[in-house]
């Protein structure tokens, strides 16, 4: 009989609903504990991709091999359901986003049980859930006691697109993350979370996580820490100055002209008449444009002279002054000296405004700036010294001049938290239509709900959706009235605490139960697309390690190990898209060649990391595969070499224990290819051998339930076992058995190396003499010639003397 992947599946599955197999008693705290997790999907109107099922397989095999291993093991899954992604759907099609999601929910949910994962669904999350949120509105108003969640007027990233504001993180390349749309400057009244009171915190964090390196430099650049002087320039002429924050302060004597970032409020004061009309104009040309196109190396660079001159704070010298857009006003303190010499902008710059160039370290400056180390020159009392003593000597000097003092920059920003979106946790507090003064919720009044709205398209203006619900909008406490927030938070707060929620997703009483946090965290692995290495990753640790602050968690860091699956392309190499007719939809898969197939096919594609194109030959090999697996286990012709006698171990010995010991350590380090590999080599071993010895069979099915749970759920209870396979135990190997048993010998023929062949060690001499002459290469060489004596050195050596 074929293997049926319908019959099969549908059985296993129902089995595991039935008896509750993956069941996580979280309270059990008498084994070692494995928490494996997956970035939780937002679920969209279009369903599982197969990309999904390429990180989830993964999660899912260690999952399976630490239970097997004998650990108390989580896996959860759950909805990131509130957010852009998922209101945007919902306006495409039409639909409101509150039916939408939930069911695309029960879409999800159904796709992800016909994949077979060991998910425990009792500890099921959706972060539109009133109970989830109420907590994520907790935190909120804990991070807003704490001094760290205020209100602020400030330059924003608009996206007119979308009607709402947007993250720094959340703005890729000047356009919106989700959707691709452009972004605008704009003032507006905003709520930020003070993520930058936690730079330090979460740099020095990263060094001991197990995370890729790619992603752990992501983030440190992203925070962008960097030590430097703040130097202050008095103005000449008039009162007043201006202070710089530059990483080169050593440079200070090739300072030749300073610039002001446009926004800079002495802009306008210092700015001579003539000159005015221009730095007008310029100001308002610059601001359009975003920070990175403004910073971008390459972009032509541009500036106006004010007319105002500063003093060079060592030599007196008249140092011009001009704005420029290259300077960021949100960045030090807004205003650089320039050094055309040894900083590339400004040596761009200097040329193409006629500045003079006056080099202060030995190199060549006759084509760009010199930016390496080197000895300083025209410097008076740091000449002669290399770069890091020159710093030192200068900050000293200015610090005692009281002109300058050593400082700490970050790039992080504040990070704006409202959204004027529908779709999203109400940010729970009012404000007094008396004196303006803000009045959090307390948890008592928790959840604040999500008002229903007919209307919650964004208005474009940059209001919130929310001021529609008039009903829920003025809230009267004693005689006193109140006109709620009607920002949302951003998608991130849901997403940035939900495995801790995962822990205890019923509990009312708090995030989770202490004692839980406190066995469970942090999670041991999880697996999740590379793309959020400065979003989701960045805040999820900046809330876990507020978490730490307040007491809540025990643990500095939320997830110790960090694994990014790679995409799946389309069979032609590219990314996977409607538009590009190159979808693969994973319910076709399962359909038609079952989900241990997907699963198979996913994991065996190559190196988990690695973007790699879709086959339908690669997934018909892993299909034929499963086929061989399952006839072998099924028809008498194999069945009756199997044995449970001792003696038949030797006939397979080595490949079995090469299998245990591979799959076991590849398995963990995520090298499920190779893996798969290794089981593919010991099937081909088992067709060929003589005998069978019957454990290893069962062991085989062990290992290969962690990747095809269904079809081995069904040989094993064919094998007779009434109990699941999840309940076995995981096999270990013996060192000893693999041991080489091989040794490659030479063959030569009248002394002179021919050949090499590979034999059993101490193979009698006539089986090697034999081997020999049966060889191609060594038959040609003795063509009409006659042997005349062999000589065989143990192990080593053949030679054939011929005449
Ligand atoms: C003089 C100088 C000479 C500089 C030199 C560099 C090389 P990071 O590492 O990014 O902190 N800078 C300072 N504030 C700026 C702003 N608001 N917008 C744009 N550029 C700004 O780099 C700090 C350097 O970037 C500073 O050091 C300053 O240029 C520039 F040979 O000062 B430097």
């Amino acid at each position: 009989m074929a293997f049926d992947h319908k019959q099969v599946e549908t059985k296993w599955q129902a089995y595991w609903d039935k008896h509750q197999t993956y069941f996580t008693d979280v309270y059990d705290f008498s084994k070692p504990k494995f928490y494996a997790l997956n970035m939780f999907p937002y679920p969209s109107g279009q369903g599982l991709h197969v990309g999904h099922p390429r990180s989830y397989t993964a999660t899912d095999v260690v999952a399976r091999l630490k239970k097997l291993q004998g650990f108390n093991v989580l896996n959860p899954m759950g909805w990131d359901s509130f957010g852009l992604p998922a209101e945007q759907f919902a306006l495409k099609t039409n639909q409101h986003p509150s039916t939408f999601t939930y069911e695309n929910i029960a879409n999800f949910k159904r796709q992800l049980k016909a994949l077979g994962y060991s998910f425990d669904w009792t500890k099921e999350v959706a972060t539109t859930d009133p109970l989830y949120y109420q907590w994520t509105q907790w935190i909120f108003l804990k991070f807003y006691e704490k001094g760290l969640a205020y209100i602020e007027e400030k330059p924003v990233n608009f996206c007119p697109a979308l009607g709402t504001v947007l993250a720094n993180e959340e703005v890729i390349d000047g356009k919106s993350e989700v959707g691709g749309f452009p972004v605008e400057r704009k003032m507006m009244k905003q709520w930020v979370l003070k993520i930058t009171a936690y730079a330090d915190a979460l740099l020095e964090g990263l060094s001991e996580l197990d995370w890729p390196n790619s992603t752990r430099d992501m983030q440190t650049n992203w925070i962008g820490k960097s030590l430097g002087t703040e130097i202050e320039f008095s103005m000449q002429g008039m009162n007043g100055s201006f202070k710089v924050f530059t990483t080169r302060v050593d440079t200070l004597f090739g300072c030749t002209y300073c610039v002001l970032a446009p926004e800079h409020p002495l802009v306008r004061s210092i700015t001579i008449s003539s000159q005015r009309d221009e730095v007008e104009h310029y100001i308002k040309q610059v601001a359009t444009k975003s920070d990175l196109d403004r910073t971008e190396l390459n972009k032509e660079k541009s500036g106006v002279f004010t007319g105002a001159f500063a003093l060079h704070p060592l030599t007196q010298k008249l140092i011009p002054i001009w704005i420029a857009d290259y300077v960021l006003y949100g960045y030090g303190t807004g205003a650089v000296m320039a050094v055309p010499a040894h900083d590339e902008r400004d040596y761009v710059f200097a040329k193409k405004y006629h500045l003079p160039i006056v080099q202060v370290l030995e190199g060549d400056v006759s084509q760009n700036a010199y930016t390496l180390d080197g000895k300083h020159i025209h410097s008076d009392f740091i000449n002669g010294l290399l770069i890091e003593p020159a710093k030192q000597r200068l900050t000293d000097y200015l610090v005692k001049l009281g002109k300058g003092k050593a400082v700490v920059n970050y790039k992080l920003r504040d990070w704006l938290f409202s959204r004027q979106r529908y779709w999203g946790e109400p940010i729970p507090v009012m404000i007094s239509n008396l004196d303006g003064s803000i009045k959090p919720l307390t948890l008592n009044d928790l959840p604040l709900r999500l008002p229903e709205l007919k209307e919650y398209k964004p208005s474009g203006s940059g209001e919130s959706p929310l001021s529609l619900a008039h009903d829920w909008l003025q809230v009267k406490v004693g005689n006193q009235t109140y006109t709620r927030e009607t920002n949302t938070m951003p998608q991130w707060a849901g997403s940035c605490w939900y495995y801790i929620r995962y822990l205890d997703p019923k509990n009312t009483q708090a995030l989770a139960d202490e004692r839980l946090i406190e066995h469970w965290l942090p999670v041991d692995l999880y697996i999740g697309g590379a793309e959020h290495a400065v979003l989701h990753l960045l805040y999820a640790r900046f809330y876990h390690k507020f978490l730490f602050d307040i007491g809540v968690v025990k643990t500095k860091e939320p997830f110790k190990k960090l694994f990014h699956q790679g995409m799946i392309l389309g069979e032609n190499g590219e990314k996977m898209s409607k538009s590009r007719g190159n979808v693969v939809n994973p319910d076709d898969i399962i359909e038609q060649y079952g989900a241990d197939t997907l699963r198979l096919f996913e994991m065996f594609m190559g190196p988990l990391e690695a973007s790699l194109p879709w086959s339908n030959q690669g997934l018909e090999g892993a299909r034929r595969f499963l086929d061989r697996v399952y006839r072998f286990y099924t028809e008498t012709d194999y069945r009756q070499k199997w044995t449970s006698d001792k003696k038949a171990q030797v006939s397979l010995s080595f490949a079995y224990h090469s299998l245990v010991k591979k799959v076991t350590k590849d398995f963990e380090s995520l090298q499920l290819n190779t893996a798969i590999s290794q089981f593919m080599i010991f099937m081909n071993e088992a067709y060929k051998a003589e005998q069978i010895f019957q454990p290893y069979m069962e062991s085989f099915l062990v290992m290969l339930s962690c990747l095809a749970p269904h079809i081995s759920e069904e040989l094993w209870s064919i094998l007779g076992h009434k109990t699941s396979i999840t309940q076995a135990t995981w096999p270990t190997w013996d060192e000893q058995q693999l041991i080489q048993s091989t040794v490659e010998m030479a063959i030569s023929v009248n002394g002179k190396l021919r050949s090499t062949l590979t034999l059993a060690i101490d193979s009698p001499d006539e089986f090697v003499i034999q081997s020999a002459l049966s060889m191609p290469v060594i038959q040609k060489q003795l063509e009409g010639k006659k042997i005349i004596k062999t000589i065989v050195v143990k192990n080593k050596i053949l030679n054939i003397v011929v005449v």
